[in-house]
């Protein structure tokens, strides 16, 4: 049978079925929904980006780990790190996390490389898991991935200018890609590299669709760091 790391190897992603119970995901649920539902009220100490509310806009709320015990002591998170540590065959770091709300006719996320968000040299060190809030396919802004590239990270360009998210040109993607879009139950979860170039398709139900993320890594950031980024510090 091949394991979680060799299907990652293989293909940049992995579907786990089954990880969580829908008893261990629903107070995590009920909280995103919480903030979601006052997330034009929420204190500045909250991380969160919209489309400035564009009708069916993205939402993202960051670093909720950070923010509240319930996540960080949820068993959601323990069993996504025990699952990392599975991966890496040595105890994790967290890294960061955030959940995205995918409003009804909320449009797809563009295709892209988490790596693009980093100024950090991650690749085969950190891992995302995709932890959806409901049963989630490619008719209400399910994941999907390209399976047959994964070695090299593209250029990236932002949406629009005043978006906080970034996309591949279409022209750099090859026509020959073969994707993936996994039907997933709740419970389910899936597993990215920093360059497998995924999105998400466009929400056609008329449920918001919840998802939580949350990157692990096998060092911690020290090792992250690239010369390049160090040589600001330095004079000369
Ligand atoms: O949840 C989504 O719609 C997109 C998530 C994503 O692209 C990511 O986790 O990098």
């Amino acid at each position: 049978m091949t394991t979680v790391a060799q299907q990652l190897e293989l293909t940049g992603m992995a579907h786990v079925r089954g990880l969580l119970t829908d008893t261990e995901l629903a107070p995590i649920r009920d909280e995103l929904i919480r903030l979601h539902r006052n997330f034009n009220q929420l204190p500045n100490s909250v991380n969160k980006k919209s489309d400035d509310n564009k009708e069916a806009e993205i939402r993202e709320i960051s670093h909720l780990v950070k923010q509240s015990p319930l996540f960080q002591k949820s068993t959601v998170f323990s069993k996504c790190l025990q699952l990392a540590q599975e991966i890496f065959d040595r105890k994790p770091h967290y890294g960061h996390d955030e959940a995205i709300f995918k409003a009804p006719g909320g449009q797809p996320v563009d295709w892209h490389q988490d790596q693009t968000y980093s100024k950090y040299d991650k690749d085969k060190q950190c891992v995302s898991v995709w932890i959806p809030m409901q049963d989630t396919n490619k008719d209400n802004g399910g994941m999907q991935y390209v399976v047959n590239r994964k070695e090299q990270l593209l250029e990236h360009n932002r949406v629009t200018a005043d978006s906080f998210m970034y996309r591949i040109p279409t022209d750099l993607l090859e026509e020959d890609i073969v994707t993936l879009s996994p039907d997933m139950t709740i419970g389910d979860v899936c597993v990215h590299t920093p360059l497998c170039i995924h999105r998400s398709h466009p929400n056609n139900s008329n449920q918001t669709r919840i998802a939580w993320i949350i990157q692990f890594n096998k060092y911690g950031k020290a090792r992250f760091l690239r010369l390049s980024n160090l040589k600001q510090y330095f004079n000369g």
